[in-house]
């Protein structure tokens, strides 16, 4: 892991609460852009609007901590190339060809394997991005609630799967695509990639907001 080119520090958990909290926590020490934070398990693991993500030690959870040059207003394009790089790794580790839904889902066959967030925090002009991803990689089973929509690679695949070469697979294809984000400030050489693997109707724009069909855009949320 040490070898991917942006990741400035690792920091390897036992078990934690949440570790896009971690990186929070972290960030409010003055960690570095770079920072990682990876888990064996996490035990009070978060989605988006308070929602909360099931996680065991057969998943990946891990988080990024990014103090990215762009306008803060634009830092929702993090997610959508997060989105590529999970799309990236599963395929390149698995095989499976996965489809992604804006914003922050990645599904096969319309079952959730990954989610994505991130999370901003300003101060004054200064801001920081915790970005978090969690894939489903060997879990045999889900939790009641979510054992409808709910799929891990192990279950789509029939074989279990290393998480640090999956893990090292998703930065690896994030950094390239973040390189190429801080270079345009925009997603203009990306998008049609994106459209491509994107099953949400109307894609996105450059700015990685979905192009609904009256023709109005939305920047984050539901569809
Ligand atoms: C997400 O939220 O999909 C974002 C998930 C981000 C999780 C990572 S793990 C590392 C980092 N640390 C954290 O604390 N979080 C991040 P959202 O779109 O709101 O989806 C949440 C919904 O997905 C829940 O309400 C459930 O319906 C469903 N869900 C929960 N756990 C799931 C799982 N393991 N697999 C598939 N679906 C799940």
């Amino acid at each position: 892991m040490g070898k991917v080119s942006g990741i400035s520090k690792i920091l390897h958990l036992e078990t934690v609460d949440s570790t896009n909290l971690e990186a929070r926590r972290q960030a409010m020490e003055g960690a570095e852009d770079g920072l990682l934070i990876l888990c064996d398990n996490q035990t009070a693991g978060r989605g988006r609007l308070g929602r909360r993500w099931s996680s065991t030690e057969a998943a990946i959870a891990m988080s990024l901590l990014l103090r990215p040059e762009i306008d803060a207003d634009r830092v929702s394009m993090v997610t959508i190339i997060a989105a590529m790089a999970v799309r990236d790794a599963i395929f390149k580790v698995t095989g499976l060809e996965t489809d992604i839904k804006w914003p922050n889902d990645i599904k096969y066959h319309d079952r959730k394997l990954a989610g994505i967030l991130s999370e901003s925090v300003f101060r004054g002009k200064e801001f920081y991005t915790v970005l978090g991803i969690g894939i489903n990689v060997n879990n045999e089973a889900f939790p009641d609630e979510i054992k409808e929509i709910a799929s891990s690679l192990r279950i789509e695949a029939g074989r279990s799967f290393d998480k640090d070469e999956l893990t090292e697979a998703v930065w690896e294809s994030f950094f390239g695509y973040y390189g190429i984000l801080l270079r345009d400030k925009d997603l203009r050489s990306l998008t049609e990639a994106y459209n491509r693997s994107c099953i949400t109707e109307g894609g996105i724009n450059e700015y990685g907001e979905l192009i609904m069909a009256d023709g109005s855009l939305k920047r984050s949320g539901e569809v």
